[in-house]
């Protein structure tokens, strides 16, 4: 990986992983895009910034061609709240704009990244250590989209040779960009709240388990899996990778042990618990693992340590 550009970069991962690869592979080898600026955000400011609208093909082609890129991360995407809200919307941009990024890495011979999630189960899994190869029934839109997204870029990696890598990311936590949009965004709003208001309200219920990982993590795993031997990936799209499985009151407990009068109180929106619900508790990493060597640094204690040292930072 020389030379990549990054769909949806303004995002919750996007942020992190631009700030990471212009370090590593110097400013000028990062292209960074989203559908929009943001005057004054870091990732417009710091380095090379493009707008593109994923479901321009041509206009996504002629900017990768143009750049040089060699590797595509393609992170565009609705998250899985707001894709149960527009169900249209989210096949369109969600299978719509992954096909144009396969094409493009097609057409250039380029690597592709491009992330499924746990949402690609459907609750008829086994939800506990849920296996790497099973069958995948996903009830909800989102899971639909990451499902046939795996299936997309398996067909372009044997069809046509396109060096598709992919994994199914848990819930993220990360202290500098916030997600929307999602099922598990509840894992960051918490240390916010914890922090600023010493109470939060959750919108999931009580023993809802559903696998996390710190931000650090998910972006040395793109980095990795990328990096990668190809020979040794039997899997590709998509590898399981998880560092914590926790429910919301696992997650509280962690918080009041470095801020004791921290209270958390339930009110259950019914369409995010009946997502979480038909999502595993807890996902089997062992073929990342073996194939590529995934080893994620952030336990459960320690991302509490971090989340609540850089955000009390952030709020100072
Ligand atoms: C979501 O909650 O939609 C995402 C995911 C787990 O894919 N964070």
């Amino acid at each position: 990986m020389k030379k990549v550009l990054i769909t949806g970069s303004l995002g919750q991962i996007g942020s992190e992983l631009v700030d990471r690869l212009r370090r590593e592979l110097g400013k000028d080898n990062v292209i960074a895009t989203d559908i929009r600026k943001i005057d004054g955000n870091a990732v417009c400011e710091n380095g090379v910034f493009e707008t593109l609208d994923v479901m321009d093909y041509e206009k996504f082609l002629k900017m990768a061609t143009d750049h040089k890129v060699d590797t595509i991360v393609h992170l565009a995407a609705l998250l899985s709240a707001t894709a149960e809200k527009n169900i249209k919307l989210a096949w369109h941009l969600n299978m719509g704009g992954l096909l144009n990024a396969l094409d493009v890495a097609k057409e250039l011979k380029t690597k592709i990244f491009a992330p499924s999630s746990i949402a690609a189960y459907g609750p008829d899994v086994n939800q506990d250590n849920t296996p790497q190869d099973t069958f995948m029934h996903p009830t909800t839109m989102y899971g639909v989209t990451k499902t046939a997204g795996e299936m997309l870029a398996n067909y372009y990696n044997t069809k046509f040779g396109v060096d598709s890598r992919s994994v199914r990311f848990p819930g993220l936590i990360s202290y500098k960009t916030e997600p929307g949009g999602g099922t598990s965004d509840y894992n960051v709003d918490i240390f916010y709240q914890a922090l600023l208001k010493g109470t939060y309200e959750c919108y999931l219920a009580e023993g809802t388990k559903m696998d996390m990982m710190y931000m650090d993590d998910a972006i040395d795993a793109i980095v990795n899996l990328l990096n990668a031997d190809p020979t040794k990936l039997i899997h590709r799209n998509a590898f399981n990778i998880t560092a914590m499985s926790l429910a919301p009151e696992e997650l509280t407990a962690l918080i009041q042990k470095h801020i004791p009068s921290f209270k958390i109180t339930y009110k259950v929106d019914p369409v995010r618990q009946g997502i979480a619900d038909s999502w595993p508790n807890s996902i089997d990493d062992s073929a990342a693992r073996t194939e590529w060597g995934f080893k994620p640094k952030f336990d459960a204690e320690k991302m509490t340590v971090e989340m609540i040292n850089k955000l009390t930072e952030k709020f100072k």
